[in-house]
């Protein structure tokens, strides 16, 4: 088999966050940044390989904001209510001043998760921001299955909305 072309490219990170990284390449017995970036890379490569954006899956997503940034907690909230079919549940806290770690409870199509994980992790103040799941078989309740694939992103349907709550009591 031919050998792969190695190709490089310039990386910028915060100093501190290089310091912690050059501990973890001495803690790990790396020699050298390259390869232990490599082995990283091929970790993240098979972990988003592992499961199919169609499957049903179930996890957490793991967030760390400043609650100080203007309108975050607002639109990190808003979010969740457009995403509540598939949110079970959330726990706050509040870590320091300025800082709040949040576990928010998923379950659902993995392509779906993935979409709330990663419109969460653009947001700015959002410092961290991690999805984790497994697999999950099936609906919890199948019978209150709802599909809002034709549903445009970003945008609350208040009428399902309010057919859920109705359904609910
Ligand atoms: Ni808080």
């Amino acid at each position: 088999m031919e050998k792969d072309a190695l190709i490089r490219f310039g990386v910028s990170m915060p100093e501190e966050l290089m310091k912690q990284f050059d501990r973890y390449l001495l803690e790990q017995g790396y020699t050298n940044r390259s390869e232990a970036i490599r082995d990283l890379v091929r970790r993240a490569m098979l972990e988003t390989g592992r499961l199919k954006s169609d499957q049903h899956v179930a996890g957490t997503i793991v967030l760390v904001y400043d609650h100080h940034v203007l309108d975050l907690p607002l639109t990190l909230m808003e979010l969740q209510h457009n995403y509540h079919h598939h949110i079970n549940s959330n726990m706050h806290v509040h870590l320091n001043h300025d800082q709040c770690l949040e576990v928010i409870v998923v379950r659902g199509q993995l392509g779906k998760l993935r979409e709330l994980h990663q419109r969460m992790q653009v947001l700015k103040g959002v410092t961290y921001a991690e999805l984790s799941v497994t697999y999950a078989d099936g609906e919890a309740h199948p019978e209150h299955a709802h599909s809002h694939s034709s549903q445009p992103m970003g945008e609350p349907d208040h009428e399902q909305q309010a057919k859920d709550e109705g359904e609910r009591r």
